[in-house]
């Protein structure tokens, strides 16, 4: 059953984002979060092909149970399925985190800048937290009705500190009055359409701001520049057959789930890489060093 109300429906097409959704109660979002900090703790220095990093922050579903079983929890797959419809895949689970004091920042950009999947309304990205997300630990900043334009001229500025792949910004400047702060308790999360202008400030709190950011297609959806792509079906059928499916992990970095990470990344890449002047790895390790 879709989770949202019509009004609320109505709110995410008018915005282009719909917060804050009560989703995980506060002792699953402690369950959650302690899950990924032992991860942490133990799989930093396994001799992991790829630094632990890298697989937090892109297709974390493809080798973590935890970002497998947030992406296919039925309270957010009936949000999602209220604006996707009933057929719903995981493209990919991303980990945003920002330690305390840090200087971590995600530059304002359209998602669908660089994914390769055209301009599609097939496709939301929920972001759930595990930890608070406020002003002042970095929360996103949406722009209402801005994933009514198309995809704008993005800059790469290969930023250190900018979370994105490239260090992308959108070449427009965006005023601080046009931005709405999406503050979400643990627990809570917000939903996003592919084309909203968004971004979020440094974490200047004593916690860490951590999120799990889930992307979601509908079967319409297609790979544009990359000759194949992959998705995890959550819920419905899949008629149209434009991505391979791929099972969800059943233990953490298995050899056969790592290889499968490794085959995605080659084939994504394409997409990502695309029109870029520098070197571009599927979001750099070393940004996301947390
Ligand atoms: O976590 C953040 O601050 C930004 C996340 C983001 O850009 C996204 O989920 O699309």
């Amino acid at each position: 059953m879709p989770l949202l109300t019509d009004a609320q429906t109505t709110q995410y097409w008018k915005d282009g984002y719909l917060f804050p959704l009560d989703i995980l109660s506060p002792k699953e979002t402690a369950a959650a979060r302690a899950e990924l900090e032992e991860i942490e703790r133990e799989w930093l220095n396994a001799d992991l092909p790829l630094p632990l990093a890298t697989y937090k922050r892109v297709n974390a579903h493809v080798v973590m149970p935890l970002a497998a079983r947030l992406a296919q929890d039925p309270r957010v797959l009936d949000a999602v399925e209220s604006v996707l419809g009933p057929d719903l895949m995981v493209w990919s689970a991303e980990f945003f985190i920002k330690e305390p004091h840090s200087r971590h920042i995600v530059g304002m950009h359209q998602d669908l800048t660089y994914w390769g999947l055209g301009e599609t309304s097939d496709q939301v990205t929920a972001w759930v937290a595990l930890s608070p997300a406020t002003p002042q630990s970095g929360c996103m900043d949406f722009v209402a009705g801005s994933h009514k334009n198309p995809i704008l001229p993005h800059n790469d500025t290969f930023s250190d500190t900018n979370l994105l792949s490239r260090g992308q910004e959108i070449a427009v400047d965006v005023a601080e009055s046009d931005k709405t702060r999406i503050a979400l308790q643990p627990g809570q999360m917000s939903l996003h359409h592919g084309l909203t202008i968004h971004g979020s400030g440094p974490n200047t709190s004593d916690d860490r701001r951590i999120g799990c950011a889930i992307r979601y297609l509908n079967p319409n959806a297609r790979q544009e520049i990359a000759e194949r792509d992959y998705a995890l079906m959550a819920r419905g059928t899949d008629k149209t057959g434009n991505f391979t499916h791929i099972p969800a992990p059943a233990s953490l970095f298995s050899a056969e789930a790592i290889a499968l990470y490794q085959q995605i990344r080659t084939d994504q890449a394409k997409a990502i890489a695309q029109g870029a002047e520098k070197d571009v790895s599927l979001y750099q390790a070393q940004k996301a060093a947390s």
